[in-house]
């Protein structure tokens, strides 16, 4: 049996809950200085997010919703050019107001790091959007406390496709049997499953607590802490309202037991 060796976390939904008040908004500030009237609601985001990566949002947003659209210029430097605008903003976002990291993540990262345990990160989001959330919520080295920071457009195909996870595996030398994943979405469980990583702790949020969540070894609600004890959602229930790295070890037994 593995030893539990490093933990790998996606970012959005489960770092910071950064997509209804953080990549929503800066999407329809990008369309605003656009003259788009686009208005990316909550709603119709929460369908939005079936797509992982920001251009490849926007594309599926004109598929499904506007097939007849047509921009003046090349269609893909529009899309780039209109994604590289919703980053600026999401940056800008990320500064003021800021956006909080979700209960119990600094509290286990900081335990991880104490405990020597690795670090890692394998997201979807744009590199830039990892920092700026790193930096202004955790700590302004905290992108040092991790040693991959796999990102965006580092691989070819994005989740749920495995390709992130692999990635980060491949650059930590590490087999999965030694790594968790902690992640949030049905997209991140099947990316993570089709790296081979069999430990997978879910944290849910408001667009992911329906989801098809199947190969979880665990899903919680949130990470919790003392003063927010967390609740089991699905699985085990070898955590006493807080997750902490005592809790993973073991998870990490169980899932490979
Ligand atoms: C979430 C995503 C990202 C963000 C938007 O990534 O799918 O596309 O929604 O960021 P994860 P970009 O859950 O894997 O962290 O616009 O930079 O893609
Ligand atoms: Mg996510």
């Amino acid at each position: 049996m593995e030893q539990l060796q490093a933990l790998i976390f996606d970012v959005d939904g489960t770092l910071a809950d950064t997509e209804r008040d953080g990549h929503r908004v800066a999407f329809n500030k990008a369309f605003a200085d656009a003259g788009l009237n686009w208005d990316w609601t909550v709603e119709i985001y929460g369908d939005l997010l079936t797509v992982t990566g920001g251009k490849e949002r926007i594309k599926y947003f004109l598929q499904r919703y506007l097939p007849d659209f047509r921009p003046e210029g090349e269609f893909e430097s529009f899309v780039a050019d209109l994604h590289a605008a919703k980053t600026e903003h999401y940056k800008a976002l990320m500064v003021d107001p800021g956006l909080p990291l979700r209960p119990g993540v600094e509290r286990l990262l900081r335990e991880a790091r104490e405990a020597g345990v690795r670090l890692a990160i394998a997201t979807t989001t744009t590199p830039a959007n990892v920092t700026a959330l790193l930096r202004n919520s955790l700590a302004e080295d905290a992108e040092d406390w991790f040693e991959v920071i796999a990102a965006g457009d580092i691989v070819p195909a994005k989740k749920p496709a495995p390709d992130i996870f692999v990635w980060a595996l491949e650059q930590l030398k590490l087999p999965p049997e030694s790594c968790m994943a902690i992640e949030d979405s049905d997209n991140g469980v099947k990316s993570v499953t089709g790296s081979g990583i069999r430990s997978l702790l879910v944290t849910v949020n408001d667009y992911t607590r329906n989801q098809d969540l199947g190969d979880a070894t665990m899903v919680v609600d949130h990470l919790g802490g003392k003063e927010q004890p967390c609740k089991v959602l699905a699985g085990p229930d070898l955590i006493n309202g807080q997750v902490d790295l005592d809790g993973l070890k073991k998870l990490h037994q169980y899932a490979w037991k």
